[in-house]
């Protein structure tokens, strides 16, 4: 039975999925959703309608964290989930605090904001990102603090964690911003630790000249990945 990953390449979410099937070295097919705008059938594999959603057999499933789990049951290895209860807590912890806490930061205050409002004909509010960029310090803070000392954020292999947090640098990236490696060196470090994967190396050679494209299109000038 083939997975079928429903979703967009550049939404952190379907990353997280499609870099935690690369991990496990599961093959996958991936169907194109555009988040902006999502057909009325899609109802049927998230009745939220946003993006991931995994097709398997006759299983539907919606979010990236229900899907990595559901996955991670099938797959157990490798583990990409601790099986400490202590690491596993953790895990879930990071995983959420990349999610809900970075994710609507650096994906939706500075990258929604700064190209998939305009690539809509949507104004780009400066103000919004700016505000994003301000809050953002306190929590590099805790992510630096965390990685003293460790290659990775729980345990000593990579986990859903890791995978969480580093996909929402690629969106921040995207909006034209960088983690100062300087003033956070351990989130910098772990940033081009994960991004020089495979599971993720791949996809961001395509996203990157995606990227470029939407950039020129949009006037505005090209990135350099660090
Ligand atoms: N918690 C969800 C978040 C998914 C999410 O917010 N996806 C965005 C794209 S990055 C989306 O589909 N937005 C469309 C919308 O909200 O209308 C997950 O982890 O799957």
């Amino acid at each position: 039975m083939t997975y079928k990953l429903h979703g967009a390449i550049l939404s952190p979410y379907v990353r997280k999925c499609r870099a935690y099937f690369l991990e496990k070295q599961i093959p996958f097919e991936s169907i194109h959703v555009d988040p902006g705008n999502i057909p009325s059938d899609y109802e049927k594999l998230n009745p939220l309608m946003r993006i991931p959603a995994l097709e398997h057999g006759d299983l539907r499933l919606a979010d990236s964290s229900v899907i990595c789990q559901y996955i991670e049951k099938l797959h157990p290895t490798p583990a990409l989930f601790p099986t400490d209860a202590g690491d596993f807590a953790q895990a879930l912890w990071l995983e959420k605090y990349a999610d809900y806490e970075l994710g609507p930061l650096c994906t939706f205050g500075v990258f929604r904001e700064r190209l998939i409002k305009p690539l809509r004909g949507l104004t780009s509010d400066e103000s919004r990102v700016e505000k994003a960029l301000e809050k953002l310090p306190p929590l590099f803070d805790y992510l630096n603090e965390r990685l003293d000392g460790r290659e990775w954020f729980v345990g000593d292999q990579i986990s859903i964690a890791d995978i969480a947090v580093a996909s929402q640098w690629v969106n921040f990236q995207h909006g034209g911003e960088q983690i100062d490696a300087a003033r956070w060196p351990h989130l910098g470090a772990h940033r081009d630790r994960v991004h020089t994967r495979p599971s993720f190396a791949e996809s961001l050679a395509q996203e990157h000249a995606l990227i470029g494209k939407i950039r020129h299109k949009l006037g505005l000038p090209p990135i350099t990945p660090p």
